[in-house]
């Protein structure tokens, strides 16, 4: 039923995944880690070809943090897709288990295909009766409330009241937290820019591995044929903006943590039509080999 040649709503994307883990039950399971703030289920779909018993490196993938940046749960699917139906891509469940969130922010997924196509915060309720939502990407529990972070509710970079105040940045931190022996990559997807950015984020700062982490994006982007990637300092290349998603999972020991904007450069920013999904996912799905190597080889 899933395809790439239009972008789905939430129930699409929910009953795909649910279809994989009926389908595979040796492969894919279904994990719900609790509910977003107008109660929908959060899923988070593990791919593995071993028991939970044995523990391999895990790479984290998520998407839809930005409710209007739907390119990104469109390649998340795409991805999700490649691992588990692809046999040729069998070789990538070898050494790593795959965690794989599509839409972390699901209430503001709906509203942009029902109410508001630009909409990019959660949709809980503020002080300003006016106002709803908080933007996931700036109510993460490090450096949280620093530059690039607004405390009015009616801004696109709303902080939200505290650290982790949202039902789905909670959820999905105690759920990392709980793996965070395993996770070894935390990947992020947004759009747009064409770029592929690394912590941290909160202040042009530069981690003490920065070189191991410039290395491979470089080796990861490298492989895009399509799409040209910048690479470097998220808030150098970017702005800086504090309590995002990819600044606390490195914060809490993850080695190798970026944030990926996908297609384009602009030219239709998060308008961009359905038929580049399969070309940007395409683009995008050999940079996760380079990953599963070098996960795989971490000593
Ligand atoms: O501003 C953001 O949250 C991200 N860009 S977007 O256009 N998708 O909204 C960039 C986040 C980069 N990471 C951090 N600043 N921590
Ligand atoms: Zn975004």
């Amino acid at each position: 039923n899933m395809n790439w040649t239009s972008y789905h709503r939430l129930a699409d994307i929910y009953d795909y995944m649910s279809y994989l883990a009926a389908t595979y039950p040796s492969l894919v399971s279904l994990i719900n880690i609790g509910s977003s703030y107008e109660k929908r289920p959060l899923y988070v779909l593990r791919i593995s070809n071993s028991s939970s018993l044995c523990s391999k490196p895990v790479i984290w993938i998520d998407g839809g943090i930005h409710a209007r940046e739907w390119i990104s749960p469109a390649v998340t699917t795409y991805i999700i897709k490649q691992l588990v139906e692809v046999s040729a891509n069998s070789k990538m469940l070898f050494d790593v288990d795959w965690y794989i969130m599509p839409v972390m922010n699901p209430d503001g997924y709906e509203y942009t295909h029902v109410y508001n196509r630009l909409w990019r915060k959660t949709r809980s309720m503020t002080s300003s009766p006016s106002c709803r939502g908080v933007d996931p990407n700036r109510n993460f529990g490090f450096k949280w409330g620093g530059l690039g972070t607004s405390t009015n509710p009616c801004s696109d970079i709303y902080k939200g009241t505290k650290a982790f105040s949202e039902p789905e940045t909670l959820a999905t931190s105690n759920f990392i937290l709980g793996k965070a022996n395993q996770i070894k990559m935390y990947l992020t997807l947004h759009s747009y820019g064409q770029s592929a950015l690394i912590p941290w984020g909160y202040d042009v700062a530069y981690p003490n591995d920065y070189n191991d982490m410039l290395a491979l994006a470089k080796s990861a982007v490298s492989k895009f044929l399509k799409y040209k990637f910048s690479v470097g300092n998220s808030a150098a290349l970017y702005y800086p903006a504090a309590g995002g998603s990819d600044d606390w999972a490195k914060s809490i020991g993850i080695k190798y943590s970026y944030t990926f904007e996908l297609a384009d450069t602009g030219t239709y920013g998060f308008l961009l039509p359905a038929s580049n999904i399969l070309p940007v996912a395409q683009d995008f799905f050999p940079a996760l080999g380079v990953f599963a190597t070098k996960v795989a080889t971490l000593k």
